[in-house]
């Protein structure tokens, strides 16, 4: 395909939104996608760039390791349930400055817009995970995944209780995310707060929950990201049914602790330990 749609890149992020989608986890314009592109992969676009980019326009935060990064973005107030129909308008590569503080549209948003209300939040993690994954993570995914969210009015906003909960809900989840998965408490979406407090979460765990509203994950690649998003939404799934069932009280068998050890070695995967020795399974249940 002769046009920005057939370069793979733009094919894969695109497909991902409607992965999305198809979970059922972008009700309206719930949840937004940011992609760190590769250099060959912004040459591949560049031809379809706009022959007057978009104004410089503050991000209110600042990174000095992204300076000059090319960013993939959806729109805000977009519906990701369009992105797959009309990508032009609903998606945009921006452009960051060499201060590291702005960003301008190069492609995309031609009926107008801006990326998503989280893009602050977004950059900021990109800062971050690009730092502690020496460069390796590229992909900032956010989600309204409901079972994730159930769960956060049911179980103590902790990390350490929530890896614990979701490890022990289906065997691979431990080899998935063996880091373990970070909980923020309740913050107004796309404000300063939020991005400050992910952030901090996102320095050793690749995932965070964000309580009542949804997920926030990275990854090195779109399946990667799209992956974990699925696993943790899908643990909490297992979860949540499995509380409704007991009402709350411990189950009547469980993963245990050494199982979960045996399943780290078998796998060549080492577990937070942290979280192993930080709460015991009497303080998930009632
Ligand atoms: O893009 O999901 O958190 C809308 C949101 C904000
Ligand atoms: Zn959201």
């Amino acid at each position: 395909m002769n046009n920005i749609f057939g370069v793979k890149v733009m094919e894969d992020y695109i497909r991902m939104c409607h992965d999305g989608v198809r979970q059922g986890w972008h009700e309206r314009n719930g949840g937004n996608l940011t992609y760190r592109m590769k250099e060959e992969e912004v040459a591949e676009c560049r031809p379809y760039f706009r022959a007057t980019p978009g104004s410089w326009v503050k991000l209110g935060v600042e990174a000095d390791n992204l300076k000059g990064e090319h960013f993939i973005s959806t729109g805000s107030g977009k519906f990701l349930q369009n992105v797959g129909l009309e990508p032009q308008n609903s998606i945009c590569i921006v452009e960051i400055n060499e201060e590291g503080d702005s960003y301008r549209i190069v492609w995309g948003l031609e009926n107008g817009g801006r990326p998503t209300s989280e893009f602050p939040t977004h950059f900021m993690n990109h800062s971050v995970r690009k730092r502690v994954t020496g460069g390796e993570n590229r992909v900032i995914y956010h989600a309204h995944t409901p079972y994730v969210i159930a769960l956060t009015y049911v179980l103590p906003l902790q990390s350490e209780v929530f890896t614990r909960m979701l490890w022990k809900s289906a065997t691979e989840c431990c080899v998935v995310f063996p880091g373990g998965v970070g909980v923020v408490p309740w913050m107004v979406p796309g404000g300063p707060e939020i991005a400050k407090a992910t952030c901090v979460l996102m320095e050793k765990y690749d995932a965070a929950i964000w309580a009542f509203h949804g997920l926030f994950v990275s990854g090195p690649d779109f399946d990667t990201a799209f992956g974990l998003m699925h696993t943790i939404e899908k643990a909490a799934q297992i979860a949540s049914i499995a509380l409704a069932a007991t009402g709350g009280k411990p189950p009547r068998q469980v993963i245990t602790d050494d199982n979960l050890r045996a399943i780290g070695r078998e796998f060549g995967v080492t577990l937070n330990e942290e979280i192993l020795s930080f709460v015991s399974d009497d303080e998930l249940y009632c």
